[in-house]
């Protein structure tokens, strides 16, 4: 039976990116029937510095997110990470399968390390073991995620593949990164070459969803064009990174092809473009806000959520992880 794993750092505020690349597939697939582990990633959050008391909030407001998007805590497992200790153990062991060689050719880190790799933290190397001990944890074989994910879920195929070759035994499945629709790579605002991100220094590279209106409209007004007006057709998109950004946007949001869009928009102006976006993100976006903020008002409501989910998750990788144990000789004789 397949069972689906995914997750999102609290390392900021939930962007536009999240939403479309992993937020509102999320729910598709609970809402498909399939069994469904949804987690904060809290112990990811820290491989980057975190202020406590923002970890915190933002751990709180990403479920909210997740619940306003409408993740149902009853037919999905939520959670996170750090009250399920499996993650964290199942994470050494796979630091002790995966080779250096092969985190080190991860964009990812390379891109977030930049020139300063020796001044990053050691988990921001091992970040995609932890990663693949969240999936593994749970046997999970699909993973919804934005493409920028997509070489993490090789790397977590290749760690399973040699635990399961190191151990001679058939024990981790195989995973499929579940990558589909217009959005799976939203970019900044500012620069259709960068990946629209939660971390960027620059508020204005991208749409939070906890922007009001306002915000939301005078973001999409600024953002970066070129003064061509929309192409003819889809080719005409081809070198306009930012161009191409927004209309992926819109047809994600508006859940029709880019193709459609650059029809209905054939040689519109930006001028007449941006405020339509504007207006469809509005109404796509401010409904979950709205939800997130009235979440917000009970902290005490989002935390009981998060420690059902965690037990329930518990109760699935708990006796997975003992089966590792015994697989990689380990005394349990408590
Ligand atoms: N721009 C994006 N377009 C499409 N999907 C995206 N995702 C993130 N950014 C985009 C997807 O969201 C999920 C959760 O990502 P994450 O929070 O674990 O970390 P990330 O990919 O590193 O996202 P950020 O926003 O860039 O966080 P920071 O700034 O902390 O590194 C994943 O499925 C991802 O693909």
């Amino acid at each position: 039976k397949p069972r689906i794993f995914s997750g999102i750092q609290p390392s900021g505020g939930l962007t536009l990116g999240n939403y479309l690349g992993a937020l509102r597939r999320f729910v598709e697939k609970q809402d498909e029937g399939i069994e469904t582990i949804y987690c904060l990633v809290d112990m990811h959050a820290i491989t980057v510095w975190q202020d406590p008391a923002r970890l915190r909030q933002q751990t709180r407001e990403g479920a909210a997110a997740f619940l306003a998007a409408g993740i149902d805590p009853a037919r999905s497992i939520l959670f996170n990470q750090s009250q399920v200790s499996a993650h964290a153990e199942l994470a050494w062991i796979f630091n002790c399968v995966a080779r250096m060689g092969w985190m080190g050719r991860m964009t990812q880190f390379k891109d977030k390390a930049g020139k300063n790799s020796e001044n990053v933290s050691l988990g921001l190397f091992a970040y995609p073991a932890l990663m693949a001990a969240d999936i593994m944890a749970y046997h999970a074989t699909m993973v919804p995620v934005g493409e920028d994910q997509k070489q993490h879920l090789e790397l977590t195929r290749d760690i399973a593949i040699k635990f399961n070759n190191d151990y001679k035994v058939d024990f981790f499945p195989v995973v499929e990164p579940l990558i589909e629709g217009a959005a799976t790579r939203v970019m900044s605002l500012r620069d259709g070459t960068r990946k629209m991100s939660k971390s960027d220094p620059s508020d204005q590279s991208r749409i939070n969803l906890t922007d009001d209106a306002d915000a939301i409209a005078q973001k999409i007004r600024k953002a970066k064009t070129d003064p061509e007006p929309l192409p003819e057709s889809i080719e005409g998109l081809r070198d306009r990174p930012e161009a191409r950004n927004l209309v992926n946007i819109y047809a994600a949001l508006a859940g029709h092809t880019v193709e459609q869009v650059v029809r209905d928009f054939a040689g519109a102006q930006f001028g007449t473009f941006k405020p339509a976006l504007a207006d469809l993100a509005v109404a796509k976006l401010s409904p979950i806000t709205e939800e997130m903020n009235r979440l917000m008002a009970d902290p005490g409501e989002i935390d009981r959520i998060l420690a059902d989910g965690s037990e329930r998750a518990d109760a699935i990788a708990r006796p997975i992880l003992e089966q590792v144990y015994d697989i990689t000789g380990m005394i349990r004789s408590r």
